[in-house]
């Protein structure tokens, strides 16, 4: 399969509130390293993203959103007590005024929803290369002459948290519906996002909810007891034009390729009855039993397993890196899933 990667991911490791400390994200730069070494070794062929479209961007997130990732870092620099990373504390909900603030702590709680998440000098470098990225893997899809063409996209930062104007869980620039829409653009009627990351994709679902070009359909851990809470319920279904174009499956803490695969059926039937001319994959592999922070019982051979399924759609398809923290197995876990598609 062709790649598309990178090596400026490796300037973006932000700091999370874990308990009562911050700590080095979980998404640290090993994470797409390890990635990119277990596809060499699968001798895949890889190519360097082009440009990033700034008008791509622009029909995701909100001109004004851009405007802030790009600049947090130098202002956040400008007050005395920096530290190494930008970080919110205060957001605007239940019963407040969501007026933008003028300083930036209050326009970092604005344009974001979760304190996992922070700023640090190299992130708007990464986070746009790897938008770059996702728009590159859409690109050589709509190119290929291949009747079944894929593409994966190494993306880091993650995406699928990200939404118009707010970053969190990771993610501050949507990759998965940066691909989508480049695919949309250059031609695709319709086109389905199968998210497959054990985390809901919040960003991802609220991008496209009162839309009926992208239907959105995700399996993840039930928010009732994970991250991110506030969306990915069952009843989440879209909303306007978009009525009936969201399908959330959440799962319970536990389950494994059963029940899970279960869920998979139901979401190739939607897609495969959607009239979607291509798929967007998500690809999170905390789905795996030994990741750190995440409570699926998946294993390695079920991933290739999943990809074939998916494979038999017989769509377009570019494939989307999302999470995934069991480093250890994290670029066998992906290479496995990218072998499904033959
Ligand atoms: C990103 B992706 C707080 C833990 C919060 C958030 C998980 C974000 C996952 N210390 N965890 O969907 O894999
Ligand atoms: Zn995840």
């Amino acid at each position: 399969m062709l790649v598309v990667r990178s090596d400026v991911h490796r300037q973006h490791h932000s700091l999370e509130l874990a308990g009562s400390e911050l700590i080095k994200s979980w998404d640290g730069p090993d994470r797409a390293d390890l990635i990119s070494a277990a596809l060499m070794e699968a001798e895949h062929e890889f190519v360097a993203p082009d440009t990033l479209d700034r008008d791509l961007l622009t029909r995701v997130h909100s001109a004004d959103y851009i405007t802030f990732l790009k600049t947090a870092w130098s202002r956040w620099t400008e007050q005395p007590d920096a530290g190494s990373a930008a970080i919110g504390f205060t957001w605007p909900v239940r019963g407040m005024n969501s007026t933008i603030p003028e300083s930036l702590i209050g326009q970092l709680g604005y344009y974001s929803f979760a304190a996992d998440c922070s700023i640090v000098a190299g992130t708007w470098n990464a986070a746009s290369e790897a938008a770059a990225i996702a728009q590159t893997a859409a690109d050589a899809v709509i190119n290929s002459s291949d009747p079944n063409p894929t593409a994966f996209g190494l993306c880091r930062p993650p995406g699928h948290h990200a939404g118009v104007d707010q970053f969190g869980g990771y993610c501050y620039l949507n990759n998965a519906a940066i691909a989508a829409q480049r695919l949309l653009d250059k031609g695709a009627s319709r086109v389905a996002v199968l998210d497959v990351d054990y985390h809901h994709g919040n960003g991802t679902q609220s991008i496209f909810y009162e839309r009926s070009d992208v239907l959105f359909a995700s399996i993840h851990a039930d928010p009732k007891v994970e991250f991110p809470y506030f969306a990915g319920h069952a009843g989440e279904t879209g909303t306007g034009a978009g009525a009936g174009w969201n399908l959330n499956l959440p799962l319970p803490h536990g389950t494994g390729i059963e029940s899970w695969g279960a869920a998979l059926n139901l979401a190739l039937g939607r897609i495969a009855d959607s009239g979607a001319e291509a798929i967007v994959v998500s690809l999170g592999v905390d789905t795996f039993k030994g990741d750190p922070i995440s409570r699926f019982l998946l294993d390695t051979s079920d991933y290739p397993v999943i990809a074939a399924r998916i494979a038999g759609l017989g769509l377009p398809t570019v494939v989307v890196q999302e999470g995934g923290y069991a480093v250890e197995a994290i670029g066998t876990n992906v290479a496995a899933f990218l072998t499904g598609f033959g």
